[in-house]
């Protein structure tokens, strides 16, 4: 009887004993009652404007419930929910918060200062296939692209976009002027506010022949904008720059010539203020009242690296 008596003894200090190991160094602070009881915080969640009181609990038999790389007595003195691994919701883990220095319990941060949230500027770079480890040094690097415009006022912060423009053929067709007079030609592009008279112009056309241009530049867009929204300006313009074309046409009510543009379409330039680089860099043929011409747009961004 004695016997068992000191077998049953020692058996309830083993459990005893293995509680207290289950139980988790790091809880140590935190009593078993109070992560069985629960307790109070408040989380701001990703997209909302307020804050909303909810009561959390812990697992008193487990050190970090969520697995979150905090400790539960961590998540209680932080107020932070110990069975959410992203408390808030923004798509960082509490634990990268912490390493970040961001509030665990509120989306509402942009760590970088590039007016760029976030809990956004992780959505938009999951959206571009960005690894979670490259988008959290990316949420530190205020200008990903490296092209002076920060990330959440730009329109491609993963790339400075550029464009090559190459003129390839010019046909001056009409017909108010003799075949084999020369124009002197000169070519400008405007892109977002700023106008460009393309080097090696101008240059002599023959009326009436189809004349090979083979006129090469690149252009530095302005980044400027909204991620994800793509709508610089373009417009290539053709300058009859001795404005015999202007002499066959009715003068302005100023008794100024009316035009030395020369009509590549109706509306005379051609002209895009939606210009999308992903899908408008293409081979143009274009007919207008005074010519043809056919001119190629490519995308030579360059990415972030
Ligand atoms: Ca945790
Ligand atoms: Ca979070
Ligand atoms: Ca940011
Ligand atoms: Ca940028």
């Amino acid at each position: 009887m004695k016997a068992a008596g000191g077998v049953l003894l020692a058996g309830m200090l083993l459990v005893s004993a293995l509680a207290g190991c289950l139980e988790g160094d790091g809880d140590e602070g935190l009593p078993r009652e109070i992560q069985m009881e629960g307790w109070y915080i408040s989380v701001t969640y990703a997209g909302k404007d307020n804050s909303t009181r909810i009561k959390v609990d812990s697992d008193p038999d487990v050190t970090d419930t969520d697995g979150d790389g905090l400790t539960d007595f961590e998540e209680w003195r932080l107020g932070t929910n110990p069975r959410a691994a992203d408390t808030d919701g923004d798509g960082l883990t509490d634990f990268e918060e912490v390493r970040l220095g961001t509030d665990p319990s509120s989306w509402v941060h942009d760590h970088d200062q590039d007016h760029f949230n976030d809990y956004h500027e992780i959505r938009y770079y999951e959206s571009r296939n960005i690894s979670h480890e490259t988008i959290l040094q990316f949420l530190q690097n205020e200008d990903v692209d490296g092209d002076g415009v920060r990330d959440g006022v730009d329109i491609d912060p993963l790339s400075d976009l550029r464009i090559r423009i190459r003129i390839a053929s010019l046909h001056v067709t009409t017909t108010d002027l003799d075949p084999d007079d020369i124009l002197e030609i000169q070519f400008t592009v405007t892109t977002d506010g700023e106008s460009l008279t393309l080097p090696g112009t101008p240059m002599a056309i023959i009326v009436g022949e189809n004349s090979s241009v083979n006129l090469t530049f690149d252009l530095d867009l302005d980044d400027q904008g909204i991620p994800g929204e793509y709508n610089n300006s373009l417009s290539v313009t053709v300058i009859d720059q001795d404005t015999k074309l202007s002499e066959t046409k009715p003068l302005d009510p100023d008794g100024l010539p009316s035009m030395d543009i020369v009509r590549i379409t109706d509306k005379g330039s051609f002209s895009n203020s939606q210009f999308d680089i992903r899908t408008d860099c293409q081979t143009y043929h274009l007919a207008g009242p005074d010519a043809v011409i056919r001119f190629h747009i490519e995308d030579i961004s360059i990415p972030w690296s």
